[in-house]
């Protein structure tokens, strides 16, 4: 099996974990010593906001030092870029939004933010370009329109896109959703709500999604099924990969220390999910998480490689659950592989159909069992390895 390229944000094993009820357990981290440790660990690449790099408020001096210092750190440990984004959410100014304020003039600060930050992306070689609107939201229906609000939006991606495809660029922007926190309510609350909102898009081709595990997770939904979605639609640009345990705050946990059978069959489907069992996605496997505030700096570490260290461990179990002949065999007794068969035959009318009603027998088909108990089980038993 092929080496897989695990990626981090720079502001996961950054964060010092400071919280609405808490201040922070660890000290604040260089980004660039973080470069050089997770290359270390094993990482391939890494992401960050604009700030995580060059901190807010910085001159243009300032600015280009702490570009130059990146630069240095990736042509040292041979990282690429897997995405950069924009913070539209510490700073006060976006309060009550970036690309959707009602004022005015901070959607236009906003819009500056990241565009600056897209010639840097550009410049450093990455192809996606993030979006997550953490403070695109409410908390009072009335007090935000929302269809003006998505007009706004479509605005800020449309001129975003156009300014791309102008400037040259081979970047591509993700939208993230995420249905809550830090707003009340925030814009594009699930992959779903994302996807049709791209479709009304000046360029959809040059948009997609990067969804988070426990983004979707928040909504009580599956994310495995909401990652096939993307797939089908050609929108999985780039992904979040972490942990969380049902409807609650974003906990960001350890890519598997959430809803575990879940991140198997994740694994299993962007590992094997494709022709012939190839990977169903080739981008990177990119996590965004939190080192929990109980831990110190050797903690953190400890955490980065729990991450890539459980995604290659449920990589091996997917793989041995698909070579285990018992599980091919429970996978026929489910049937699993007839819904690849069209439902109407090569040439069939409907009239043929119509027809073909004598032919069936929805008792005995009704009393017929699916089989889907074994099946689970054997997967459980190989995500338990048991088998
Ligand atoms: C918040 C997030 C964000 C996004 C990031 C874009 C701070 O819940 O998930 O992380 O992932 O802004 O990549
Ligand atoms: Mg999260
Ligand atoms: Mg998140
Ligand atoms: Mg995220």
């Amino acid at each position: 099996m092929s080496q897989i390229q695990f990626t981090f944000g720079l502001w996961t094993v950054g964060w010092p974990a400071r919280d609405p009820f808490g201040d922070a357990t660890r000290p604040d981290l260089d980004p660039i010593e973080s470069v050089h440790k997770l290359a270390e660990l094993g990482a391939a690449g890494v992401s960050f906001h604009d700030d995580d790099v060059i901190p807010f408020g910085s001159s243009a001096a300032e600015r280009e030092r702490h570009i130059e210092r990146l630069r240095k750190a990736l042509a040292e440990t041979g990282m690429f870029v897997s995405h950069a984004t924009t913070n539209l959410f510490t700073h006060p100014v976006f309060k009550e939004g970036g690309l959707t304020a009602n004022d005015r003039s901070v959607r236009r600060f906003a819009l500056r933010k990241v565009i600056r930050n897209v010639d840097l992306a550009a410049s450093l070689g990455a192809r996606t370009y993030v979006l997550w609107g953490g403070r695109e939201g409410a908390e009072s229906d009335a007090a935000k329109d929302i269809r003006a609000a998505l007009d706004r939006y479509k605005e800020g991606m449309d001129l975003l896109t156009s300014y791309v495809i102008e400037q040259g660029y081979d970047i591509r922007f993700a939208i993230e959703p995420k249905p809550n926190e830090p707003r009340g309510d925030i814009l594009l609350p699930t992959l779903g709500h994302a996807l049709a909102f791209i479709n009304d898009l000046e360029h959809p081709e040059r948009v997609g999604v990067n969804p988070e595990t426990g983004h979707e997770q928040m909504a009580g939904l599956n994310f495995t099924h909401g990652i096939a979605q993307a797939l089908w639609h050609g929108k999985l640009f780039h992904i979040d990969l972490n942990g969380q345990r049902g409807i609650k705050y974003d906990q960001d946990l350890i890519f598997g220390h959430g809803d575990l059978l879940n991140a198997f069959s994740l694994v299993d489907l962007l590992e094997f999910g494709g022709p012939d069992g190839s990977p169903a996605w080739d981008g990177p496997r990119h996590f965004d998480y939190k080192p929990a505030r109980t831990e110190d700096v050797e903690g953190v570490w400890a955490s980065a490689a729990a991450n890539m260290k459980t995604y290659t461990l449920l990589r091996d179990r997917a793989a041995a659950f698909r070579a285990d002949p018992q599980v091919q065999e429970a996978l026929a007794n489910a049937r699993v592989n007839e819904l690849n068969t069209p439902t109407l035959g090569a040439g069939e009318t409907v009239a043929d159909l119509m027809a073909s009603d004598a032919d069936f027998d929805p008792d005995a088909a009704g009393a017929r069992g699916a089989n889907f108990v074994q099946l689970t089980q054997l997967m459980v038993e190989h995500v338990l390895g048991a088998r």
